[in-house]
This record gives C-alpha cells, sequence and structure tokens, in this order.
C-alpha cells in the first residue's frame, strides 16, 4: 500500500507514526505540494489534494483522512502495538501533561475537545511576548469551538494547568454528523452559541481589566 504523505504535515507525520509503532509495511510516496504541477498530478490519485491519502492497490481501495487511515491500519495490520482502545469512548480520550501546550493560536487543525478531568488555560498572546489568560476551563467545559469552521485557525492558546484527559473529536466528523442528524447538529450549534458568547464576554472583561487606567496606573 502507498502513503501519499509530505513530511512537514502534521497529519502525515501523525499517520506515519502510527505505521511505525504498528511495524507496518508502506511505501511512501513524498507529494511536492509546494510545487504546481506536482500537486495538480496528485490530484489525479486524490482529487482532494490533501495529504496524508492511502491507496491500496490490489484491493482498489482509496483510503482518505488521517485518523480513518489509522483506523485502516489498525484492523488490518497485525501489528506489535494497539493504536485504538476497543471502547469507543476510550478511543476518543486523549491526555496531556501539566503546562503542555494543547494547541496554539493560529494553529490550522480541527479538533474540539470536551474537558473531562483536569484544568485548561485559554490565552492569548499579546504584544511584548505578554500573555493574557482569558479564561480557565474545567471538568465538562468544552473548547475549541473554531473546531467547526475548517481551517479558521485557532483563536486562543490552550495549556493545561494539570494533567488533563479530554475527549476528542474531529471538527470534519462532528460536521459530517450535523448533516445526518440535523436536530442533533442544531442542539450542539446552540450550546456552541454560548460558549462562543462567553468566549467573548471573558476576553472583554480580561482586555478591559489590562487596558483600564487603574491597571495602567498600578503599572500591571
Ligand atoms: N482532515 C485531514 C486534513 C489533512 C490536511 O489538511 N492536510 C494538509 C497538510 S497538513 C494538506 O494536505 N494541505 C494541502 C491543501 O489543503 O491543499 C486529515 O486528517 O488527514
Amino acid at each position: 500500500m502507498k502513503l501519499y504523505y509530505h513530511p512537514l504535515s502534521s497529519y502525515s507525520q501523525k499517520t506515519l507514526m502510527a505505521f511505525y509503532e504498528k511495524g507496518c509495511a508502506f511505501e511512501p510516496v513524498l507529494v511536492n505540494l509546494m510545487d504546481e504541477q506536482g500537486k495538480a498530478e496528485y490530484k489525479r490519485i486524490y482529487p482532494m489534494g490533501k495529504v496524508p491519502f492511502l491507496r491500496i492497490e490490489e484491493k482498489q481501495w482509496s483510503v482518505p483522512e488521517s485518523s480513518i487511515i489509522i483506523e485502516y491500519i489498525e484492523r488490518h495490520c497485525p501489528g506489535r502495538t494497539k493504536l485504538i482502545p476497543d471502547d469507543p469512548d476510550l478511543a476518543r480520550q486523549v491526555h496531556f501533561d501539566e503546562g503542555q501546550v494543547i494547541f496554539r493560536e493560529g494553529d490550522d487543525y480541527s479538533v474540539f475537545y470536551l474537558l473531562v478531568k483536569g484544568m485548561v488555560a485559554l490565552e492569548l498572546e499579546l504584544p511584548g511576548e505578554q500573555v493574557l489568560r482569558v479564561q480557565t476551563l474545567y471538568a465538562g467545559d468544552e473548547f475549541d469551538w473554531s473546531a467547526l469552521l475548517p481551517h479558521a485557525g485557532k483563536h486562543f492558546q490552550a495549556r493545561a494547568l494539570e494533567p488533563v484527559t479530554a475527549l476528542a473529536f474531529e471538527g470534519e466528523q462532528l460536521l459530517a454528523s450535523f448533516k445526518s442528524d440535523p436536530e442533533f447538529g442544531l442542539a450542539f450549534m446552540l450550546r456552541l452559541m454560548g460558549v462562543v458568547s462567553e468566549r467573548l464576554r471573558a476576553t472583554r472583561l480580561q482586555l478591559l481589566d489590562m487596558y483600564s487606567p487603574v491597571a495602567k496606573a498600578a503599572g500591571t
């Protein structure tokens, strides 16, 4: 099977790690995304033009999307490492160490998290290498709503303040589930509107506090 990838693509790296962990044989094919001709040729193989992409010629199967590729090799490569727990809820669990940056402002990947355990700080970078904590999140809180806007980039930095466990959902898969179940989609989006409005309010309060004449006079 051929894995189309680019070494600087984080989605490709995620898939490559799974292949190496599993000890699964594959043929890597480097796609030159920077080159217009290379990209045009690649789009003849995979019209979306994104990496990674897996092609299993003998079965005439095409497998797009990093997570689906990982699910594919988990099922079809009898490897030494178990990549995905059998329990679907555990399969979505991710862990972060204390102090670990979960994502940075501007990062372009669409994962939506539901915080199960631990505290997370949402932060904004300000001029002069200052970091402003906009909000602290606790178990039951959700982040990051921009996961539902493809390629919007993260609006905040998220940092684990203590060991964190969260459930992770691919933004694109969530959007697909909204299309197949519009009632669920509407309920989800309404709840998310509340989150977005809360973030706006918290950002406004923190910025007001920071730039208020009292704070300025105190030199904070
Ligand atoms: N949801 C996809 C995202 C893949 C993706 O966005 N790949 C980027 C590189 S990290 C890409 O191919 N960008 C080129 C483009 O959009 O034209 C996955 O999980 O595989």
